[in-house]
């Protein structure tokens, strides 16, 4: 034993899902196809040409039209649809005291905009929610994990559009009221801050929605948007589930200078902020004034209604929720060098950090960095809902797999934490990404594995989808068991 003992009796260990990368059933029940649904499978080949898709209209129809579902893989997902009692049964034998899910929203109101909900969506979400709880499970319920109905992006552009807000407004007020009393932990946008990285999937929207040189202003305006749809939902949790608590949840990035170069340093604060951006309107209820001069010099305008500023100060979120799997370098703009890679940055290489399989830069002690600088800002419950690393795994011939590297990552970012706790930090949970293996966000590869629990599936679709465990399946189980103790 360790002399850990950092961790709270009631710490909530778990791990995280999302609907569009497990769920599979895509046009099931009643079903709307979401943004994800149309996003194309990344080719081993072609991995190094990888980028974050940001398609045109065209390239969607296309994709509307390709009816050959493995060039799409999360439309099949790991059959979680199917499967749930059975991948929940070993996330209860793993020990998992949460299970961090999202709700596809298409499932609940297929285009969107539909008038009333689709009850065989709701019914399955009830089922998961139920099976969860006869487990002991406590879900956390993200609203919108990169699943926004295509039908939105198609027929209003998205995020950029206003009509959004109340759409999702309603949404939420229909699983609030609904799940009310089996969820009491919810989440609203997944890594909300991405939408600066990856419109398409932050914002559902597409290329040609946005004329030449408004990037910028439609990410912002989208952005305006989901804040105002964040806060309405915080409003309407607080009404329907008095006991719940609701939070935000952004890509938890640490922006490093390259050096010390006052300029470095500037970039570096900059970077920051394009995370602590969010964070500070859900936390605080205002935009902060850096974006003043910032909206100014990118000659942004954000178009407000009279009631948005209320909107956002009445209804701030109970916690703060954060995806960490790397640390990323800032460097004034002429600097050369080696860039890393990451599926939502552009950073210089760190000398002093190892990376992944897919060049993630590895960066335990960051973790606890950031978790004191979120907490040092908003003192407010920090909830770790996303980190791990992805890698190739091998099966052997006795069926067995040896993912010591994935729990030395594993175990490293947990020491920080609870070092980060011991600075004071209230850090509520922790949910490994991925504990069953799935769908890359980035890629939709599946050989770019998360999980504690393997799954018979390759990158084409070919495979059994029998689940088995790794070795880091033990070892996670018993870091649960001990509390944290035992790493
Ligand atoms: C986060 C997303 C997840 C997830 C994870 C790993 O950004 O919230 O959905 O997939 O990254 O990323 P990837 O699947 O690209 O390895």
């Amino acid at each position: 034993m360790s002399e850990l003992k950092q961790f709270p009796e009631n710490f909530l260990w778990g791990g995280a899902i999302a609907a569009n990368q497990v769920e599979g059933a895509f046009d099931e029940d009643g079903k709307g196809l979401s943004i994800s649904d149309v996003v194309k499978v990344v080719r081993p080949e072609d991995r190094k040409k990888m980028k974050i898709p940001f398609p045109t209209t065209a390239e969607v129809q296309e994709a509307l039209n390709d009816t050959n579902h493995k060039n799409y893989p999360k439309r099949y997902g790991i059959d979680f649809y199917h499967r749930y009692k059975e991948d929940i049964a070993l996330f209860k034998e793993l020990g998992f005291k949460t299970l961090r899910v999202s709700i596809a929203w298409g499932r609940i109101f297929p285009n969107g905009d539909d008038t009333t909900p689709n009850e065989a969506g709701l019914k399955f979400y009830d089922n998961l929610f139920d099976e969860l709880n006869k487990h002991g499970i406590e879900p956390v319920v993200t609203l919108s994990h990169y699943e926004t109905p295509l039908n939105l992006t198609l027929a209003y552009k998205g995020w950029t559009n206003r009509k959004l807000v109340d759409f999702f407004a309603k949404y939420a007020e229909t699983v609030f009221e609904r799940y009310k009393d089996k969820v009491k932990y919810w989440i609203t946008f997944n890594e909300i801050n991405c939408i600066l990285m990856a419109p398409y999937i932050g914002g559902a929207f597409l290329r040609d929605h946005v004329a030449e040189g408004e990037l910028l202003q439609a990410q912002f305006q989208s952005a305006h948007h989901q804040f105002l749809a964040s806060a309405k939902a915080v409003e309407a949790l607080h009404r329907i589930i008095p006991d719940g608590k609701i939070g935000c949840m952004v890509v938890g990035m640490i922006n490093y200078p390259n050096s010390p170069h006052p300029d470095d340093v500037m970039t570096a604060l900059n970077d920051q902020r394009n995370t602590f951006f969010f964070t500070d309107v859900m936390t605080r209820g205002h935009y902060p004034a850096y974006m003043t001069s910032f909206f100014k010099e990118n000659g942004i305008t954000i178009q407000k209604e009279a009631e948005d500023d209320a909107i956002l100060k009445n209804n701030v979120v109970d916690y703060v929720a954060l995806s960490y799997y790397m640390s990323s370098v800032s460097a004034r703009p002429e600097t050369e060098g080696e860039k890393a890679a990451g599926n939502l940055l552009s950073s210089l290489k760190n000398p002093y950090l190892e990376a992944s399989d897919w060049g993630w830069q590895i960066d335990p002690k960051g973790l606890r960095t950031l978790l004191n600088m979120f907490y040092d800002r908003y003192e407010k419950p920090l909830f770790v809902v996303e980190n791990g690393l992805g890698a190739f795994d091998e099966v052997e011939d006795d069926g067995s797999i040896h993912d010591d590297y994935r729990i030395a990552y594993l175990r490293e970012h947990i020491k920080e934490m609870g070092k980060a706790i011991e600075d004071g930090v209230d850090l509520i949970g922790y949910t490994a990404w991925g504990p069953i293996d799935l769908i890359s966000f980035s890629t939709s590869e599946m050989s770019k594995r998360y999980g504690f629990i393997y799954v018979d599936q390759d990158d084409y679709g070919n495979g059994s989808l029998k689940r088995s465990k790794k070795d880091s399946f033990y070892w996670y189980q018993k870091v649960i068991e001990t509390n944290g103790e035992e790493l």
